[in-house]
């Protein structure tokens, strides 16, 4: 049977079935609502919606209330929104860091790089192109770092899945360039020709996918009625190289070796959250 490191370097993404369960995930989920129900009451305080839709779901209330105003995500990710001890948790979660010390040793350093995604239904904003985050990520193509992405609801096909190319991380970093109305850069050349290549990630509630930096993915047009509500990080071995990166600011070390206690803690990260210049620049 093939290990996860076998399987992840062969095909440059894991996904692990069941990894988590709501004990995990349940305070950021938590974090969520809340943050919803106080932008609900301050739009509703303005006078910009008329209902609050208190009895609405998790994976209905934020696309009520848009709709309710004409208006969609302002921004492809929460961040600022969401820092919380609750997200420092997941982001430290123990069987989280045992996944990625699995695949790039014990000593481990989160980058600093979060994001929770309200993917609405038919929203162009949050249906990401094919990439690399490399693309994304400048000066980070010679060295690992992975992206671990948890569905905080159940994610299909239909709702907004995540796609990818299995083995393109092998021939490196593509380039990319911008075109006019587009959110975000997209490689000069296709990274496919066919759909057989493809790869549709389906993924539950607790599974967790862990993929690199330089595999092909993209994310699929939601189109169910319903949110599709996911949160991602990224890590890397500590002490790789994150310089020019907006995020370094925030990155610590999570693991050490032979040390399954996290060195950072929320304390600390909350001091370099405070001191960081980017927190501002971001909802
Ligand atoms: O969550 C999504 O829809 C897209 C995520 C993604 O492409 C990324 O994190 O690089």
């Amino acid at each position: 049977m093939k290990s996860h490191l076998d399987i992840f370097t062969e095909n440059g993404y894991l996904v692990v079935h069941d990894a988590l369960d709501t004990e995990d995930l349940g305070p950021l989920t938590h974090i969520i609502c809340d943050v919803v129900d106080k932008r609900t009451r301050e739009m509703y305080s303005a006078g910009t919606i008329a209902h609050v839709y208190e009895e609405m779901p998790f994976d209905k209330r934020w696309y009520a209330i848009l709709q309710d105003c004409g208006k969609e995500n302002e921004v492809f990710g929460w961040h600022t929104l969401v820092y919380s001890e609750a997200l420092f948790n997941l982001i430290t979660n123990r069987k989280v860091l045992d996944l990625i010390e699995t695949l790039i040793g014990n000593e481990i350093q989160f980058n600093g790089d979060f994001w929770v995604r309200p993917k609405l239904p038919n929203e162009k904003l949050t249906t990401l192109p094919w990439h690399q985050d490399s693309a994304y990520m400048p000066d980070t193509e010679h060295d690992t770092h992975l992206t671990v992405w948890f569905p905080l609801v159940d994610v299909k096909t239909e709702n907004g899945a995540l796609q990818f190319l299995p083995r393109s991380h092998k021939e490196g970093l593509k380039s990319y360039h911008r075109i006019e109305g587009e959110a975000f850069a997209v490689p000069v050349i296709s990274p496919t020709s066919s759909d057989i290549d493809i790869d549709t990630l389906e993924m539950n509630k607790g599974d967790l996918l862990i993929f690199n930096n330089l595999v092909f993915h993209r994310s699929l047009l939601n189109k169910s009625g319903t949110i599709r509500w996911s949160v991602d990080f990224r890590y890397s071995r500590t002490g790789t190289s994150l310089e020019g990166l907006w995020h370094e600011a925030i990155a610590c070390p999570v693991r050490e070796k032979d040390n399954k206690q996290c060195p950072t803690s929320w304390k600390e990260w909350q001091r370099q959250w405070n001191a960081s210049p980017h927190k501002d620049r971001f909802i």
